[in-house]
């Protein structure tokens, strides 16, 4: 494994040698998903509130030919201020190392450098799914692919309340792949808490998703699991609020053929903006949960290992 490409930071050096436990943060919520400098604070922030609830935090990201596992403080200021980084998922991670370009990690790309880190757990916002339409466009998230192959426990506020959400748990089901309610039976949809559908399992405490994430392990599953963790009750955006500007940013992208990986920050853009920068507050305050939750789990994976 040496030769591996991964930098890691010193803390996260330390805490994989005494065997504490750590979570693996992405990137692309920072260059695609929030405007600078609110991308700058929140990435802060959330490392702040990881180390906080007892874990160590590590931004993935790819910098100089090297996934770089924690980033130290210049380089995520760095980071935020990239207007070009490449937008990494399965496809291009390889790419963009060979190249020497700078990439930001999505979902599916820091679950894989996770692994390759031995980081049993990732928070993030909200996954990708199935997009709108899917039906004609096939735009379909390769966060769900990656959930059914990498043995990484991901914790998220649900998928983003712009996508199918119902078809995107039909997918998730297909692949096999555990989506996990957080005290609740209803799945999340980012922004808010409910987003109508059952969730199909739901566990109440970090103890217990440790369990299962270990004894998936023993059972040598491939894939991760998806624990999806409802925003604060104090901080959400109700469905039926959130709605007008989701469709509106829908439409305004259909009409500009907005396509494959633009879609997502185009939407979350129109709706900052439809919303007056609520959404942001959200979207920071449901980071900040599953960031909690994510080292409860991984606190409670390196007690148990
Ligand atoms: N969570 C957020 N904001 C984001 C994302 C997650 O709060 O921008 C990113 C993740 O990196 C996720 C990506 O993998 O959105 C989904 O992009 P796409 O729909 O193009 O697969």
């Amino acid at each position: 494994m040496t030769d591996l490409p991964l930098a890691y930071a010193p803390e996260v050096a330390d805490a994989r040698a005494e065997g504490r436990p750590i979570v693996a943060l992405e990137s692309t919520i920072i260059t695609h998903g929030m405007p600078y400098p609110q991308n700058l604070e929140t990435a802060r922030l959330v490392e702040a509130t990881v180390r906080d609830a007892g874990a160590v935090p590590a931004t993935i990201a790819v910098m100089m030919g090297m996934v770089h596992v924690g980033l130290s403080d210049d380089r995520l200021a760095a980071l935020a201020q990239t207007r070009d980084a490449m937008k990494l998922s399965r496809a291009d991670l390889a790419v963009c190392l060979a190249t020497g370009r700078t990439g930001a990690t999505t979902v599916a790309a820091t679950m894989i450098a996770a692994r390759l880190a031995g980081i049993a757990v990732f928070a993030t916002g909200g996954i990708g799914g199935v997009h709108r339409g899917a039906e004609t466009s096939f735009d379909v998230s390769a966060d769900l692919n990656e959930l059914a192959r990498t043995p990484v426990t991901v914790v998220a506020a649900g998928a983003k309340a712009i996508l199918d959400v119902e078809k995107t748990l039909e997918v998730l089901e297909t692949l096999g792949v555990p989506v996990i309610a957080y005290g609740q039976d209803d799945f999340p949809a980012f922004w808010s808490r409910r987003s109508g559908l059952a969730a199909p399992l739901r566990m109440d405490s970090a103890d217990e998703i440790a369990a299962a994430h270990l004894m998936r392990a023993r059972l040598g599953l491939e894939g991760g699991q998806l624990v999806a963790n409802p925003i604060p009750a104090g901080d959400e955006i109700p469905r039926d609020e959130i709605t007008p500007a989701i469709d509106a940013a829908l439409g305004e992208a259909s009409r500009r053929h907005i396509a494959a990986k633009e879609v997502t920050p185009f939407l979350l853009q129109r709706i900052f903006d439809l919303t007056d920068g609520r959404s942001l507050d959200a979207n920071i305050a449901l980071v900040r949960n599953n960031a909690r939750l994510g080292a409860a789990i991984a606190a409670a994976i390196a007690s148990r290992a």
